[in-house]
């Protein structure tokens, strides 16, 4: 039997299959592509992959938009590839995690299909439609049914034509949100994850399924100054049933069965929420994605970024060490598919690339919470320097342009916002070797790969010490050799300078003590007496950097770590 908590000593590697390799020459990659890569994942030593959607979709979100959650979409392959990934996944002694979205589904799929149909068809109710605003010409600006802003930008409501309605979308217009307060809606879910769960998958990664309780009322949210829609988020983020959502789906779906991983992704979930969904004992996710951290350098709007003080990204992260160091369970992430690559966004990708990918790593895998592993990360991969709109791909970053294009920004200038920030940027190809398509393809790429991939790719980085690859290969290895690391609380401490973020673990007399300069510019720490006489000549059992004493002064991005027993 495994521990209920087995989940606590894990890392967890993302995939995003569409980037990660290609095994047929179409120039996306596939299920078959991901098979022929295991070695990479066994070598680092991940114990969980988890995949981003591969389900059967029209592609206006990546696979975010799913047509059919019980096949896979030919892009990626079939259900037999499936089931042999899934199979060489387990005999490698890993366990595989599915992308869950049922916030929405895409315009596409069966159920919306037939709910557009007619007013009076029975799956009319299984999605958000709304009739115009009063006194406005349906289809008309104005009528939509509330003033709600999508993700993506523009209403919330797209018109249907044919049955002169509204329906909900915080999406694209091709990710219709399902009503769960139809209980028809649910147990169609949960059938479908009793499916995958049978089929032989280890969990779920949830998709914003802090979204999935609207107020019902779907009421106006508040304007910004000059902004042309309104925020609904208070409307649709943590709404009245969720947590209730959240239980029933635990019962129905997840009860009498081990060995699971459950995550959910949760846009600007609270602290108080985060307890809520993860304390062990209420029954609903192991963990949460929270986004503070990845919100903080958000300006006007994300596209308008500003930059972080020193010390404000950890600060973020302890605060939350806080928030659930006494029930509940952090995830800790710096990258995914939605983020800009973190060695560039968090650290310095030129003269310091290696050690700040290095010393970001360590400040985050070494805090109490499963860490999460993006794609590339393990090798240092960086923001891509696209500059002309054609580069993009991804239907935030296209719609974000042509509306703020629209709005009378110059095009030249709606760009550079792209440059930070776009998601694209954490979906170029993963760099395997120094070949022309990085060993991702040997057709046409869908979206461009990174031309530093002649210097930053896999091949050149096995059985290098000095790798930024070899370096999280030993991290993760830490935490399966140190019960600390997975099961020790978070002691912050005082080194005096915001930039230099240290902090001790402790499980009984075991002791952990990670030292990181999150700066282009060398700092000493100066540690309380306790700490420094507790840690006196201490030499590192990880380190990217020349220092060995923990009062050593620390180089740029030098990070150390130190354990006693
Ligand atoms: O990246 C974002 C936009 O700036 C986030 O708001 C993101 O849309 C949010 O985190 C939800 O993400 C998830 O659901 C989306 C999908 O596009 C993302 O890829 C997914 O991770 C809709 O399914």
């Amino acid at each position: 039997t495994i521990a209920p908590d087995w989940w606590k000593s894990a890392v967890v590697y993302q995939v995003y299959p569409r980037s990660f390799q290609d095994s047929d020459g179409d120039g996306a990659g596939d299920l078959r592509g991901i098979l022929s890569r295991l070695d990479h994942l066994e070598r680092l030593g991940v114990d969980v992959v988890w995949l981003s959607p591969i389900y059967r979709s029209p592609h206006a979100d990546n696979g975010y938009d799913i047509s059919d959650y019980r096949d896979i979409d030919p892009v990626f392959g079939t259900l037999d590839d499936f089931d042999a990934l899934l199979a060489a996944v387990h005999d490698r002694g890993m366990k595989l995690v599915m992308d869950l979205v049922v916030n929405h589904t895409s315009d596409e799929h069966p159920w919306f299909v037939e709910s557009r149909s007619s007013r009076d068809n029975p799956k009319r109710d299984w999605y958000w439609w709304r009739q115009p605003r009063e006194g406005f010409a349906p289809g008309q600006p104005g009528a939509e049914p509330n003033n709600w802003e999508s993700f993506f930008s523009g209403s919330t409501w797209a018109f249907d034509e044919n049955t002169g309605e509204y329906y909900l979308h915080l999406f694209d217009r091709k990710q219709p949100d399902l009503n769960w307060e139809n209980p028809e809606v649910r147990a169609a879910v949960y059938d479908m994850m009793r499916w995958w769960l049978d089929r032989g998958v280890d969990g779920f990664r949830m998709d914003v399924i802090n979204l999935i309780s609207k107020h019902p009322a779907l009421p106006d949210g508040p304007v910004r100054d000059g902004h042309p829609y309104g925020d609904g988020f208070a409307f649709t983020a943590g709404g009245p049933r969720l947590h209730e959502f959240m239980q029933e789906m635990h019962r129905e779906v997840f009860d009498g069965r081990e060995g699971l991983i459950t995550v959910g992704e949760t846009p600007g979930v609270t602290m108080e929420e985060a307890r809520l969904f993860t304390d062990p004992a209420r029954r609903e996710v192991d963990m949460v994605f929270q986004f503070e951290h990845v919100g903080l350098d958000h300006g006007v709007s994300k596209f308008r970024p500003r930059p972080l003080a020193p010390g404000e990204l950890a600060a973020s992260l302890a605060r939350w060490q806080v928030a659930l160091a006494e029930s509940g369970w952090n995830s800790l992430y710096l990258s995914n598919h939605d983020q800009a690559r973190s060695v560039s966004r968090f650290g310095d990708d030129g003269e310091y690339w290696r050690e700040s990918a290095t010393a970001l790593a360590t400040m985050l895998h070494l805090q109490r919470g499963t860490p999460y592993v993006y794609q590339g990360e393990e090798l240092g991969m960086t923001n891509a320097p696209f500059s002309a709109i054609s580069d993009y791909r991804d239907v935030e970053s296209l719609n974000y342009y042509a509306q703020d294009v629209a709005g009378g920004t110059p095009p030249a200038e709606a760009v550079i916002g792209l440059g930070a920030m776009s998601r694209d940027h954490a979906r170029t190809p993963v760099q395997w070797d120094a070949s022309p398509n990085a060993g991702f393809t040997t057709g046409e790429p869908w979206i461009a790969v990174n031309p530093n991939h002649d210097r930053i790719n896999a091949e050149a980085q096995y059985g290098d010490p000095e790798s930024v690859f070899e370096y999280y290969r030993r991290l993760i290895a830490l935490r399966h050799e140190l019960p600390v690391v997975a099961h020790g609380t978070f002691e912050q401490a005082d080194a005096g300078h915001p930039a230099i973020v240290a902090f001790e673990r402790v499980l009984g007399d075991e002791r952990l003590l990670v030292v990181t300069n999150l700066s282009s510019v060398e700092h000493g720490p100066v540690f309380p007496v306790e700490l420094a006489v507790r840690w006196t000549g201490a030499q590192p059992v990880l380190t990217n950097g020349p220092g060995r004493e923990p009062t050593a002064t620390l180089a740029p991005w030098e990070a150390r770590v130190y354990a006693s027993t």
